[in-house]
């Protein structure tokens, strides 16, 4: 990794992160102290609402005005004329970096997986539209999710896609889609939400850094995504990242149908063996949805155990999200140069987390109970990072052959125990996860079980 000119893999978070935090508890936040959030100053101690549920005569009956030239409406993604127009207001407004030099390119595809879930609330899927031209111009949504957080499982919203187009910035749209989509969410009687977002704001339950693992770096450095080397350190670098033709785990093939329901369990146990914030996937049709193997979209592998046939022993998937390569312009602007074709790596889970049994011998040298319980800890440990290894070893050689040009992923989950070993290298991004109206004390990013898309 010092090769490749990362630095060594922090936990914690860096020094630019402490500043914007601590700059954030005297920050004034004209909407945000309205709202049931922690402020940045406050400690929290104890898990638990900000506020009761609502009563439904609580609950606005009308959207939130706007100003005349602005009118709401919702946007329906199944009509292709409309998904196109959300589609094409976040090609060129959405998420860039600090540096403006990429942005997020969803696909239409991608957005419909991302949308359309089985439980999907179409009206959870709001726009602005300029009342003159009828253009979208600004985009909010929200799926509902069963979101477990330490011993409490928690319906939610999970809050997406807020975008206001570049030429509306700073006129206060944002609180007003976050609280048109509030008030939607409240009609069904749900009172708690979760989003991310890559800026401080009161107030991260967690914050976790992104990791990149090159698989194309001769395009990555033309298109400024990594530094720029030439040379003998170059050649080191495509050395370093050379990766074997082959995948080398047994009985490893994209998941079925027939899989569904193995997947289920899987994902379910490992998620609540290992993190504190855990989505629960209640249904089969759930768990189809999101990990069934969609084109250009999401790819999901299973290991079919070679000594049980039919039983799946661990699972893995990523999904694409290409980037536009900015130019900037003279004038302010920017223009598009190209794309990158990153894949983001979602959900994993292992049987490897079973209880792990001492040996005989083991069990002499422990002196008590909790010596052995810290031995079997430690011994399951291990097994779950040799097997994550193999596994991330496996999904680096097969989003290579699929043509992409860098896996990207966060300190989250499991992932420490994978990343330096098979040549993740810390990013300068960061995501921040909150709660709306769920007070909850930090969580360590090894805690964080929750996948954003
Ligand atoms: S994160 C992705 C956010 N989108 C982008 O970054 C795309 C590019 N940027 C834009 O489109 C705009 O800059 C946005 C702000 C729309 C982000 N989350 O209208 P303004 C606060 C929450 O003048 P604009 C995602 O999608 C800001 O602190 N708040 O600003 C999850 C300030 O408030 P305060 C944000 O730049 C979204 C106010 O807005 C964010 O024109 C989760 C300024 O408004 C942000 N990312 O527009 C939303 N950015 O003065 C919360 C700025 O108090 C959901 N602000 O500091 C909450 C749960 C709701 C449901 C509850 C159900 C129970």
């Amino acid at each position: 990794l010092e090769q490749l000119g990362a630095q060594s893999l922090i936990d914690g978070p860096t020094s630019k992160l402490r500043r914007e935090e601590e700059a954030d508890k005297t920050a004034k936040h004209e909407f945000w102290e309205t709202q049931p959030v922690p402020k940045s100053s406050e400690e929290v101690k104890e898990d638990g609402p900000l506020h009761p549920p609502l009563k439904p005569e609580q609950v606005p009956k009308d959207p939130y005005p706007l100003p005349p030239s602005l009118s709401w409406c919702l946007v329906d993604i199944e009509e292709e004329e409309q998904m196109q127009e959300m589609h094409d207001l976040l090609r060129d407004h959405y998420v860039e970096d600090v540096d403006s030099k990429f942005r997020f390119n969803y696909s239409t595809d991608f957005l419909r997986w991302a949308l359309l879930p089985p439980n999907v609330r179409k009206d959870w899927h709001i726009g602005v539209r300029d009342t003159a031209t009828g253009a979208l111009v600004a985009f909010i949504s929200g799926i509902p999710v069963d979101v477990m957080v330490r011993d409490k499982t928690i319906t939610m919203a999970e809050i997406n896609f807020l975008c206001v187009h570049k030429g509306l910035r700073s006129q206060r749209l944002a609180p007003l889609l976050i609280k048109e989509v509030t008030r939607h969410v409240h009609q069904v009687g749900i009172f708690q939400a979760v989003y991310t977002a890559g800026r401080q704001l009161p107030k991260p339950v967690s914050t976790c850094r992104y990791f990149h693992r090159s698989l194309n770096p001769r395009k990555l450095m033309d298109a400024g995504f990594s530094k720029k080397v030439t040379g003998r350190e170059l050649a080191k670098l495509l050395s370093i990242l050379r990766l074997p033709p082959q995948t080398s785990t047994p009985g490893l093939r994209p998941m079925r149908k027939g899989d569904v329901s193995q997947v289920r369990k899987l994902l379910n146990r490992y998620l609540k063996n290992r993190c504190e914030v855990l989505p629960i996937f209640k249904t089969d049709a759930e768990v189809a949805h999101w990990f069934m193997p969609r084109d250009d979209v999401i790819w999901t592998y299973v290991v079919d155990d070679a000594e049980h046939p039919g039983k799946l022993s661990d699972f893995f998937s990523f999904y694409s999200l290409p980037s536009s390569v900015l130019r900037s312009e003279k004038n302010g602007s920017t223009t598009v140069r190209g794309t990158i074709k990153p894949v983001y790596l979602y959900y994993y889970g292992t049987k490897t987390d079973y209880e792990v049994k001492l040996t005989d011998e083991e069990k002499a040298v422990c002196t008590g109970q909790k010596q052995q319980k810290a031995l079997a800890k430690q011994k399951q440990n291990e097994l779950i990072k040799g097997r994550l290894v193999q596994l991330m070893q496996d999904m680096l050689v097969l989003a290579k052959a699929a043509g992409f040009d860098v896996v990207n992923c966060l300190h989250m989950m499991d992932n420490r125990e994978f990343l330096e070993e098979v040549g993740f290298g810390p990013g300068d991004g960061f995501l921040r996860y909150y709660f709306y109206n769920w007070r909850a004390r930090a969580f360590d990013p090894s805690k964080i079980g929750l996948v954003m898309l």
